[in-house]
């Protein structure tokens, strides 16, 4: 295939074109994501994550200036949530990252939530994949980490970083649910800022108190001045540790596997669920189930939704789940 051998060979206007159409959920660009499979599993993928407005653009910016000195090659992944309250992130993130996007080592790709076809974790997933395949060293992966599924693109990173900000606690706070297990390195920034050691101390303390394996990796606390780049050579230090820890103890592969189910997963949902509603549209089925289960009371919803389930594995429609089902593709 054309866009393949384009993305292998190095052309970047090939792996741009790839991620639209993926997504825009483009049969295309599935079957571009199943060549180059047997490519990826070579990047070291970090995801960073924190509250809005905590600097991790800048910070992505910074590591990646302090990374390209190092000599490793970069693919930025910034998923812009679209929120009210980060209206302004992507045109802020273009020009915090300005410099790096004339550096052909850079690939930075800033993906909607809004919209996106087919769900964003799934699509960020198979971006992450062709920035692995476009042969990058390190694909890092920015998300706000105020929902779900902003977690578990994180989650399954090889390294996830929690940005915080000095400030009130209320911050630490935001992160709390969730996020405080997933990180594998946390960054104080805007340490120029009062109140920076204590929110440090904070972050600390809560660390000693979340529960972690005998002999795992101990999550460093680092300060960074994201805009000065001050503690940045410390964090890059910490992300290649953490890899090397990976990569010794085995757990790279545990991780991967963990990262290949998630994304199975997140696509069998999806397609199911597709199935599922494309079955809820078509009238006749959903009228004859809605009469028994509301006018007559003779079938409760747990029962319509196996059969629901059993009438899709009967007469798979002609569709993806279909395809999914007999071909095993
Ligand atoms: N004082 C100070 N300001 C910083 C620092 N790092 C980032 N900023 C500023 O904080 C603001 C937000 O920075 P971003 O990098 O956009 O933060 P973000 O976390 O990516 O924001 P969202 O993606 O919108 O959630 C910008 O005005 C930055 O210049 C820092 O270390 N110190
Ligand atoms: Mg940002």
């Amino acid at each position: 295939m054309e866009l393949f051998d384009r993305l292998i060979s190095g052309d970047r206007r090939a792996a741009a074109r790839i991620i639209s159409l993926i997504e825009n959920d483009e049969p295309e660009g599935k079957e571009v994501i199943k060549l180059l499979h047997r490519h990826t599993g070579r990047a070291h993928i970090i995801g960073i994550t924190g509250a809005p407005g905590a600097g991790k653009s800048t910070l992505v910016a910074a590591v990646t200036r302090e990374l390209r000195e190092r000599g490793k090659t970069i693919g930025i992944v910034a998923i812009d949530p679209t929120s009210p309250f980060t209206g302004g992130a992507l045109l802020g993130d273009r020009i915090r990252m300005q410099d790096l996007a004339t550096d052909k080592d850079v690939f930075i790709r800033s993906m909607g939530t809004r919209g996106s076809l087919g769900g964003v974790a799934r699509a960020t997933n198979d971006a992450i994949n062709v920035l692995d395949a476009f042969g990058k060293d390190i694909v890092i992966v920015e998300t706000v980490g105020a929902g779900q599924t902003e977690v578990d693109i994180v989650k399954f990173a090889h390294t996830s970083v929690v940005v915080t900000m000095p400030g009130g606690g209320d911050e630490i706070q935001a992160i709390k649910a969730g996020i405080l297990e997933i990180g594998d390195i946390f960054v104080v920034n805007k340490a120029d800022r009062e109140d920076s050691s204590r929110t440090m101390a904070e972050l600390m303390m809560m660390l000693e108190l979340s529960e972690r394996p005998e002999g795992a990796w101990d999550p460093p606390v680092l300060k960074t001045i994201a805009t000065s780049s001050e503690g940045i050579p410390q964090l890059v230090d910490c992300l290649l540790a953490h890899y090397q820890y990976l990569r010794e103890n085995k757990l790279l592969e545990q991780k991967e596997k963990e990262r290949v189910v998630a994304e199975m997963l997140e696509i069998i949902n999806q397609q199911v669920g597709q199935a599922v509603h494309r079955l809820l549209r078509e009238d006749g089925y959903m009228t004859d189930l809605l009469h028994k289960m509301v006018d007559t009371r003779e079938i409760d919803p747990h029962t319509g939704a196996r059969l629901i389930i059993q009438h899709l594995l009967q007469n798979p429609p002609n569709n993806d789940l279909q395809r999914t089902i007999s071909n095993g593709q």
